[in-house]
């Protein structure tokens, strides 16, 4: 019976333990950061773990370690950059969302073909609603099949489409970064209404990817909840991963190491993920209108190029149409976009997707939906926000869909008649 005892109690100890505690790690919080700052933020965005996009004018929150909050606390004050800790301890909120997960993972089982809006599912329930839907829907949806990731993890995303020929091509992916669990509730949306709706199918061929880094996801939800990257083991060290957001194969820069929490790669397309959607976009180049990438968190609209403040040829119709759907979000819930050039509010980036779908000449509006934040630490929306989310995020992009579709633009390198 003492024998028993123990055994429950390993085991109990052993799934508690199964994830990452983030036992004394932190959240600083800085003021409102100042233009003179950003090429520092920059710099020290690479490395360190910064939470939604540092934005000037707004603060900014950076995770760190136990080993890192010295250095960075050093780094913030010699730079006169006040913060504060934002958060003391990260474990007692991981725990808590873990249990929150569990409970309501028993709570609310999933039913075929239906998406769920009241809890976070799994990559593999996500899956496997992919392909019942497109069983059940044959006549309107089809398979996108865009290979497998790193671990084996199917890439596989949903077309929807009237069947006509020659019809324009709007793009959606979600969470490419594993922790940004609030992004694939609003693909599960996209699919539901199209699906719902001639009309729509009549607009455009939809495709819509729910779970572009699959690994990283899963990862994400057993192991380690704010892991960002991929889960590509890299040679020599203990890093594992790459931030796929870096890794397309526009103006792709190899400066960063493999700890960086934007390590680019070994080389463009080095992750099967984003050569999926690198793939995908190139051969759609023609048809390809809109390509929006869904992440959080900032409630923010951002637009090409991530590298340069110089604006692109047509950034009037970027921001145009990215304000349009801004407004409908607002009148929708009252959440407030901020609609912004990419490289000149935020931080410096590299082939990042939304700059290789339009820098290749492919899609003439390009987007970043950066979601909103919510729970203690930001990518920990309370299930019950969820529902929330999507009802407003839905008509935003509906009718960004419908604005670019009716307002033709061209890319830099226009590549369509
Ligand atoms: O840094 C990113 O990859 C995105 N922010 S996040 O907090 N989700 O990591 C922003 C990408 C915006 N697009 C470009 N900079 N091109
Ligand atoms: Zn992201």
């Amino acid at each position: 019976m003492r024998l028993l005892g123990s055994i429950v109690l390993l085991l109990v100890v052993g799934s508690a333990l199964a994830y990452k505690t983030y036992s004394g790690y932190q959240v600083l919080k800085t003021a409102p950061l100042t233009p003179n700052v950003m090429p520092y933020i920059n710099k020290m965005s690479r490395i360190y773990d910064f939470w939604g996009t540092p934005v000037v004018g707004r603060p900014a929150t950076v995770m760190v370690s136990p080993e890192e909050a010295s250095v960075v606390n050093a780094a913030f004050n010699r730079l006169r950059i006040s913060h504060e800790i934002m958060i003391e301890d990260l474990a007692p909120i991981v725990e808590k969302d873990f249990a929150e997960q569990e409970r309501l993972m028993r709570a609310i089982p999933r039913q075929p073909r239906v998406a769920v809006y009241d809890r976070y599912m799994t990559y593999d329930e996500i899956n496997a609603h992919v392909h019942e839907t497109i069983a059940a829907n044959p006549s309107v949806a089809s398979l996108v099949d865009l290979g497998l990731s790193t671990e084996g993890r199917e890439l596989h995303g949903i077309k929807l489409s009237n069947g006509a020929a020659g019809q324009p091509t709007v793009w959606f992916d979600c969470a490419i970064h594993a922790r940004e669990w609030i992004a694939p509730p609003v693909c599960l949306r996209i699919i539901d209404e199209v699906l719902a709706d001639p009309a729509l199918r009549d607009l455009a061929d939809w495709y819509v990817l729910p779970v572009a880094n699959p690994d990283g996801y899963s990862f994400s939800t057993t192991d380690s909840r704010f892991w960002r990257k991929t889960r590509r083991p890299n040679p020599g060290s203990t890093c594992v991963g790459t931030d796929p957001n870096r890794n397309f194969d526009f103006l792709w820069d190899s400066a960063g190491a493999y700890c960086d929490e934007t390590f680019p790669g070994s080389s463009a397309f080095s992750e099967p993920e984003c050569a999926g959607i690198g793939n995908f976009i190139a051969a759609n180049a023609d048809s390809l209108v809109l390509y929006v990438a869904l992440h959080s968190y900032g409630s923010l609209i951002l637009y090409p190029f991530g590298h340069t403040i110089e604006p692109v040829p047509n950034a009037d119709d970027l921001f145009a149409a990215g304000q349009k759907s801004a407004d409908v979000i607002a009148s929708v819930s009252g959440t407030v976009y901020s609609v912004e050039n990419s490289a000149a509010g935020l931080y410096f980036t590299f082939g990042a997707s939304d700059d290789y779908a339009y820098g290749i000449g492919a899609a003439g509006y390009a987007y970043t939906y950066e979601l909103p934040g919510g729970g203690l630490a930001g990518f920990n929306p309370p299930p019950s926000r969820i529902q929330g989310v999507v009802d407003e995020t839905w008509p935003g992009l509906k009718t960004l869909v419908e604005y670019t579709i009716a307002n033709p633009t061209f890319p830099i390198l226009p590549t369509k008649k």
